[in-house]
């Protein structure tokens, strides 16, 4: 069909131009000035008196839950630990059902109008036009992503006037990335960017000590933060040991999101090409996982296999089974897979970025300081000449990746002074 367009407008000039209008008028049409997903969530005045901490989070349904939202839940989960009254507002979900993540099934289900009752709720507020969320003195917030943390913003300002407070309350500022780097120069980035700025009723916690250092390279700073290193999801933790049992197949793994730009998917499959047209003949195949795409012809009858988004179950499995995983982050956070392959034992590419080096975390990491084709072509070339043990070296990853990774205390002692600054 749009070869057909194409021959069309090659031979008549009238079409072309009248395509061209077609298409100036309907890019005028769809042009916007909004930013839906960060549009303010209304409030209206609560009766309810009680403590209430609440997560503003955009999506809960399994689909969209990677390693960003999975931490956020887990870091609120501690923090809620032993509160009565919590609420999850998910900004960006228009609907939510107890099938959409079987984790919360013991969770209510709210909206956005209903009264206030006591308990665990989950309110969708991706719809809220015309719409209030009903918000008491005492509910405090906690911000996940730039526009949740505008939301915050504009809620500790609506509490202030509304109940007559002396001074605004603090919200919980979860900084996982440098968001304004999702997007290019734009509305979104300065918006971004500015919830970094005036920052003395925030309480900043920082997903890694080096994501924290980036932000004070950068020049920004928080009067009040706490930082936390990651550390392998409970689940994968509760795999690792079967999955160490399989013998290790002269398979890659990558972790290939073409969605998520971060992840430079393209960058790897440029780097695999080159490879295999290095070494048109070897054993080796390649996988990728994380979100579906078509196959991806590598040449020489190679092909880039994708396994689609797999539960954790079937993650782990791959990460006992592949020897070499190639995983990008173009940003200063670490990211979770590099770290989870290395917890398995694979040999690791990845990328460094400004003071980034997970080298340093273990031997199985391999850090590229340029992300060009030709790096991630020559670090597979020096992995599978020299591709480790078959079998993992566990005790060697474990003395490599306990301190920050493997053990589970990464939440401890922020707990309680977040709570008392917050509610105080
Ligand atoms: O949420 P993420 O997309 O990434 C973010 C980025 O690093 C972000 O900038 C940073 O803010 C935040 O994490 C902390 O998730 P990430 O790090 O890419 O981790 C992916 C997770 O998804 C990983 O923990 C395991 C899981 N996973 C699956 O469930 N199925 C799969 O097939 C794969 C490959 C991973």
């Amino acid at each position: 069909m749009i070869r057909k367009i194409i021959k069309l407008c090659l031979r008549n000039r009238g079409v072309t131009e009248l395509l061209k209008k077609c298409y100036d008028e309907v890019r005028a049409e769809t042009y916007t000035s909004a930013i839906p997903e960060a549009a303010p969530i209304q409030c209206r005045i609560s009766a309810f008196q009680g403590q209430r901490l609440n997560l503003l989070v955009p999506a809960l349904s399994i689909q969209h839950v990677f390693g960003g939202i999975s931490t956020a839940l887990d870091f609120f989960s501690h923090l809620s630990d032993g509160i009565e009254n919590v609420r999850i507002v998910l900004t960006d979900q228009q609907d939510f059902t107890h099938g959409d993540n079987p984790a919360f099934e013991n969770w209510k289900i709210g909206n956005l109008e209903d009264q206030d009752f006591s308990g665990r709720w989950i309110i969708p507020a991706g719809n809220r036009y015309g719409k209030t969320l009903s918000v008491g003195k005492n509910d405090r917030f906690v911000a996940t992503a730039w526009w949740t943390a505008i939301s915050a913003g504009a809620i500790q300002a609506w509490q202030l006037s509304a109940y007559h407070l002396t001074s605004p309350p603090k919200f919980v500022y979860l900084i996982q990335d440098f968001e304004p780097c999702f997007y290019p120069w734009s509305s979104r980035y300065a918006l971004a960017e500015s919830t970094y700025h005036q920052t003395d009723n925030i309480i900043a916690v920082f997903n890694t000590g080096v994501l924290k250092q980036f932000f004070d390279d950068e020049g920004y700073s928080f009067a009040s933060y706490y930082t936390f290193e990651p550390k392998l999801n409970q689940c994968l933790l509760s795999a690792r040991p079967k999955a160490l049992t399989q013998t290790r197949e002269q398979r890659v793994l990558v972790y290939g999101r073409p969605g998520v730009a971060r992840n430079a998917f393209e960058v790897i499959v440029m780097g695999l090409r080159l490879w295999v047209s290095r070494h048109p003949v070897s054993a080796w195949s390649f996988v990728s996982a994380g979100e579906p795409h078509a196959p991806v012809d590598l040449s020489h009858g190679k092909k880039l296999i994708p396994l689609g988004k797999l539960s954790l179950e079937e993650y782990a499995m791959e990460l006992g089974r592949c020897r070499i995983g190639i995983s990008l982050m173009i940003s200063p956070h670490p990211s979770y897979p590099p770290l989870e392959m290395a917890a398995f034992g694979m040999q690791v590419i990845t990328n460094c970025y400004k003071s980034k080096n997970l080298s340093l975390l273990s031997s199985c990491i391999h850090s590229i300081k340029s992300v060009s084709p030709d790096e991630i072509a020559s670090s597979i070339e020096r992995l599978t000449k020299n591709p480790g043990s078959t079998k993992s070296d566990t005790f060697k990853i474990e003395q490599d990746l306990s301190i920050c990774f493997l053990d589970n205390a990464n939440f401890a002692g922020m707990r309680i002074p977040i709570l008392k600054q917050i509610f105080s």
